[in-house]
């Protein structure tokens, strides 16, 4: 996939930072170190984002510009349920990212990232059916596929999908590779221009 065009425009730690609304936002959301930054970075095939070895150290939302013909915006949200990041500070990011999504009128789709390899945990249990409630459109994405030989992928594909009741398969994809970027960026771009169109 070529590069795209794309650009950081802010960061915000509490919602009177956020941005003024304008073109629609994917929210790329999962647990702190699936692999949310380094898969924006893939995406748009330039170190944007930023990314790290250390569990649980991004506390902010990240807006990325990312100018096509229809221009949208790929949102970085601070990862939930990180175990080894103590109570208080799991508990101080939660109502931004819920802030975030429950009050944002420009969010456009969720990009939900699972970790090929842990599957899904209570929290994405939980999610999936507060975003389908709120008829907010989804992507499943299942990160770091590079991690697991490749006949051993579909099992994991089978299961995600029927332990979340999706209607289609999650999208294995590899930051690392690339394997499976161009099917994530359609997806992205399908939910961004449904908002646009
Ligand atoms: N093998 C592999 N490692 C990855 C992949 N994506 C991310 N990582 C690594 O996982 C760690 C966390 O990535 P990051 O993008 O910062 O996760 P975030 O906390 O969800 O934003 C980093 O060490 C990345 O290099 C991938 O597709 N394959
Ligand atoms: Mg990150």
């Amino acid at each position: 996939m070529s590069k795209v065009s794309a650009r950081f425009i802010i960061s915000a730690a509490k919602p009177d930072e956020f941005p003024a609304e304008g073109s629609p936002e994917i929210a790329v959301v999962g647990r702190s170190n699936v692999g949310k930054s380094s898969l924006i970075n893939a995406l748009v095939g330039t170190a944007i984002a930023r990314t790290s070895r250390t569990p649980g150290r991004t506390r902010l939302i990240n807006w990325f510009e990312i100018l096509h013909k229809y221009p949208f915006q790929l949102v970085d949200l601070p990862g939930y349920g990180y175990a080894e990041v103590n109570k208080a500070t799991r508990d101080s990011w939660r109502p931004l990212i819920e802030s975030y999504l429950a009050t944002r009128k420009s969010l456009a789709g969720v990009l939900l990232l699972v970790d090929i390899r842990r599957g899904i945990q209570d929290e994405e249990l939980d999610f999936v059916p507060w975003l389908e409630q709120k008829q907010t459109p989804f992507v499943v994405a299942l990160t770091k596929s590079d991690k697991l030989p490749k006949n051993k992928r579909m099992l994991e594909v089978s299961k995600v999908k029927k332990d979340l009741g999706l209607r289609r398969d999650p999208l294995p994809v590899s930051a690392q590779d690339n394997d499976g970027i161009d099917a994530v960026w359609r997806a992205v771009l399908g939910l961004a221009e449904a908002k646009s169109g």
